[in-house]
């Protein structure tokens, strides 16, 4: 045997001839007799402090010793028919297990998984039973995140339940099949009156478990929904703990004292590749991690076997062994014979091995885990439910791939196991007790009892008296009416010659929108402690920025018209410096219609760069959820936002929204734009009910805003229109402008006027995803209806001519190009690819190319190609702009 490193959560027990420690607890166990446990806590606490003035190390830890939280002497009756329910588990095991199998039998690619599942049966259908409220409670429905990759014992339970067919399972992982199928994991786009939670990127779940936690207690606190006590239940891996999303905001739901949260990581000591902490423990680290953090910590490490071992344990000998044995240790225990356990884990001490002397080896090998121990994890539960003032996590130690024997149970192959012999079904089914048929079992056959049969009279009784089945997702929520019709009338008029930003008008088209009277309160703006760089700081005031507790300070700026006002009312979420976080709550507002038949409209504002490319993976799981919103991307363009440089500049987060498919994206450069926009993004999510979000970007950059010209609001939405027509006589080419830059293209059309007798068209582009997916949708309906007059795309409709055009963002030169299939002349593109730089923003738009001067010269280029323009004029041109041809390329330099 190696050494190992001493044992961090040791109790420091020697043994019974210790007779100082003995005489310690002696006298500790009398004071608990005489004064109770409050009193020995007073002293407990009175001894550490004293400890720590002497300088006694190793007194503060966080640290229980590794056995069950909640002892014996505090187990609740177990209030269900164990045997009933353990057939119940049994039957929903089985058919987990036989989806994945006939799936994988019929295409070896399919895929799925049982072990996760095998393992989690107890801690789910514990739940199910006795705790998840379902949307009929007369308390509303719980909101449950289950693990993603356990997704074929829920489906399995609904079979049962009598929701789900033999053919809808046999549809497993085949949602293409005639009738549709079950997707692989939880996907709300998919089965949206099933999955409420996309969870399957791990870490994602946790996280946003978290924000909704929090989200409902701001429903709560705003008056928009009652507190009825309706819990977030998240389950979840012990390898996803990894994933620094799982664990990077635990301490929000500590602080925030979110007691309506439960988080149950089922420890079966394996992620995919082998154990999650082999040479250590990852209940422990965990228990550290969750209490530092503020939640209360409930483990469930061992079953009921282990009671009357524990109650013999008068040394603490066996609890010293259990906190020193590391998870690869324990591991290697679930896959070996009981004589293994005997020798190695008992037989360190002969002490230890008498404990044991009655058991068989068989007995030793069966000696169960906490999670898999009904009574125990009811009694967790039940702890977690009732308790308050702090979110409560639930450490359950289980066997990956409980129940798979030889194929599965405990090695490290298990995750990926999908097809288990016709000998490994045998004795998943004799271990089960099932009651198949030697066919049956040879074939993975579903088995469903009769309806009037106990299990399921039983099954379905229980759901009824919870509420209803689980999960649904149900939409039963109000239509918000628009705002009033004089909203945009202000944005339309332009501002006159004065200088204002987007971000600016942005900021007052929310301050707007919060005063309607309709749907003022149903706004919730979201920020990552950027609201002062986006001039946001007024709504402070105005609306004040919610906390549970209220203010329980005098905010320094006190005297200050916008002081900063926190209160339990309080609209706006300051998330401080967390953009997964914030995300979260934009996905928990914008679902909020489903979750809780609220329409709540979400703004979250955040820096461009630190948003798509940040959190994109959040962004996808929201396009899943059909969360409902704007995401409002500030400080964009990679020239606009100046001095910050390479990780700041935003010239791409356009580009990153382009697969997410109903993700509506709009890249406005002027105040009328941003309005319109803003209005038909709510009558579409919140009048229709459409399941699109949106993302705006908005940029610092202060500039005269124009006017509308007549009828170009069809335009601004599909994606295009013509800003400005050419100023002298009829135009010799297009100029294509998105965001701040088209301004740079209006100043190219007076050069080009002025300098080069060329008169230029100026179009603003307000979006180069809508043009591309209109183009896309129209070439497709084409392609299958060949007969049919062809739709025209709408780029095609505008753009008539075959003149050469020029196109010039703030970003990346494959946005225009995504679209030149479909404009009938040839398009040279101007763009920011490449790193950014910190400078102001004449350097910048030089460095890019970005800038008039380089509109203008594109222009004449492309006239120069058309052979509408000589050369020396061209080169003329080329030194009258100081346009330098020995210029590095920006995208490598
Ligand atoms: C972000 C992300 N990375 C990787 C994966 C692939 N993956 C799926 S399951 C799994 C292991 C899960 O282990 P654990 O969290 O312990 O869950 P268990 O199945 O053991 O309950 C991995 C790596 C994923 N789904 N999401
Ligand atoms: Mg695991």
């Amino acid at each position: 045997m190696t050494d190992r490193p001493p044992v961090p959560y040791a109790t420091g027990n020697t043994g019974e001839d210790d007779v100082e420690i003995r005489e310690w607890l002696d006298s500790l166990d009398y004071v608990i007799a005489g004064g109770g446990r409050e009193r020995a806590a007073q002293i407990m606490r009175r001894l550490r402090s004293h400890s720590l003035q002497r300088g006694v190390p190793g007194v503060l830890t966080l640290n229980t010793p590794y056995v069950n939280t909640i002892p014996l002497s505090e187990q609740p009756p177990f209030p269900g028919d164990r045997q009933l329910e353990r057939r119940i588990k049994s039957l929903i095991r089985w058919n987990a297990m036989a989806m994945v199998v006939r799936a994988n039998r019929r295409d070896g690619s399919i895929g799925g998984h049982i072990a996760t599942y095998a393992s989690a049966a107890t801690l789910y259908e514990v739940g199910f039973h006795h705790f998840f409220r379902g949307k009929d409670h007369p308390s509303g429905g719980d909101l449950i995140f289950f693990q993603g990759h356990a997704s074929p014992g829920v489906y399995a339970r609904a079979f049962l339940e009598g929701r789900l067919s033999e053919r809808d399972l046999d549809h497993f992982r085949r949602e293409l099949a005639p009738g549709g199928g079950l997707s692989s994991y939880p996907h709300p786009w998919l089965m949206p009156d099933f999955w409420e939670f996309p969870t399957v990127s791990m870490g994602l779940g946790p996280i946003q478990a978290i924000y909704q936690a929090r989200f409902n207690r701001y429903l709560e606190d705003r008056g928009l929904k009652r507190d009825t006590g309706r819990k977030v239940w998240c389950f979840l891996g012990d390898g996803e703990t990894d994933e620094p999303e799982a664990l990077g905001s635990i301490s929000l739901a500590g602080r925030e004292r979110l007691d309506n949260l439960i988080f149950v990581v089922n420890c079966n000591l394996q992620r995919l590749d082998g154990p999650v902490r082999g040479n250590g423990k990852i209940i422990q680290e965990l228990e550290a991690v969750f209490r530092g953090a503020g939640w209360n910590v409930i483990k469930v490490i061992w079953g009921e076997d282990w009671d009357p071992l524990l109650s013999a344990d008068r040394e603490g000998l066996l609890v010293e062994r259990m906190t020193e044995a590391v998870d690869g240790d324990y591991q290697k225990y679930s896959v070996e014979p009981g004589g293994y356990t005997r020798e190695h884990f008992f037989g360190r001490d002969p002490r230890l091995l008498k404990m044991v002397e009655h058991l068989s080896d068989e007995q030793i090998r069966r000696l169960r885990r906490g999670g898999h121990d009904p009574e125990k994890v009811y009694a967790a539960y039940k702890a977690a439910a009732e308790h308050s003032g702090e979110p409560t996590v639930i450490l359950a130690k289980t066997i990956k791939g409980y129940g798979m024997g030889e194929v599965g149970e405990g090695r490290n192959i298990t995750h990926q196991q999908k097809k288990l012999t016709e000998d490994a079904l045998i004795e998943f089914a004799s271990r089960f007790d099932l009651p198949l048929s030697p066919d049956q079992i040879a074939d993975a056959a579903y088995y469903r009892p009769p309806e009037d049969s106990p299990e399921i009279r039983y099954l379905c009784e229980r759901r009824h008296e919870l509420g209803g089945l689980i999960p649904r997702r149900v939409i039963s929520c109000p239509s918000l009416p628009p705002p009033a019709p004089d909203f945009v009338d202000e944005f339309l008029k332009g501002t006159e010659g004065r200088e204002v930003s987007t971000t600016m008008v942005f900021v007052r088209i929310l301050a707007k929108l919060l005063r309607e009277s309709e749907i003022g309160k149903h706004i919730v703006p979201i920020v990552p402690d950027e609201a002062r760089t986006f001039g946001m700081e007024s709504l402070f005031r105005q609306i004040g920025i919610y906390s549970h507790v209220g203010q329980l300070y005098e905010p320094v700026d006190r005297e200050n018209l916008l002081y900063y006002r926190e209160a339990r009312e309080g609209q706006i979420l300051e998330e401080g410096i967390t953009e997964a976080g914030s995300m979260c709550s934009f996905m928990a507002a914008g679902t909020a219609y489903a979750n809780h038949g609220v329409p709540v409209i979400p703004f979250y504002v955040f820096y461009s760069q630190f948003g798509l490319q940040r959190v994109g993976d959040l962004v996808w799981a929201a396009g899943d959820m059909q969360a409902r919103g704007f995401l409002i991307g500030a400080t964009a363009g990679r020239t606009t936002l100046a001095g910050e440089g390479l990780q700041h500049q935003d010239g791409h987060s356009h580009l990153l929204a382009y697969p997410v498919p109903n993700l509506v994206c709009y890249d406005p450069a002027f105040a009328y734009e941003l309005a319109v926009i803003i209005r038909d993004g709510l009558r579409r999510m919140y009048e229709e009910q459409e399941r699109v979000f949106y993302y705006i970007t908005v940029m610092n950059e202060n500039y005269a805003q124009p006017p509308m010209p007549e009828g170009v609001e069809g335009g601004i939405l599909r994606g295009l229109y013509r800003f400005r027509a050419a100023v002298t006589g009829e135009a010799r080419v297009h100029l294509l402008g998105s965001g701040a830059i088209l301004n740079e293209v209006v100043k190219a059309q007076g050069m080009l006027a002025e300098k080069f007798g060329v008169a230029a068209d100026v179009y603003s582009v307000t979006s180069y995803k809508e043009l591309y997916r209109d183009a896309l949708s129209c070439e497709r309906w084409n392609l299958l209806h060949p007969m049919e007059t062809p739709r025209v795309p709408y780029l095609k409709t505008v753009f008539s001519d075959s003149l050469p055009l020029v196109a010039a963002s703030d970003y990346v030169k494959a946005l225009p190009d995504s679209v030149s299939a479909w404009l009938p002349g040839s398009l040279l593109v101007l763009g920011t690819d490449g790193f950014g730089r910190s400078d102001g923003r004449a350097a910048l738009r030089d460095f890019f190319e970005v800038d008039a001067r380089h509109v203008t010269y594109a222009a004449l280029y492309q006239l120069f190609r058309a052979g509408e323009l000589g050369a020396e004029t061209l080169q003329k041109a080329m030194r009258d702009l100081e346009i330098d041809p020995a210029k590095a390329e920006p995208v490598l330099s």
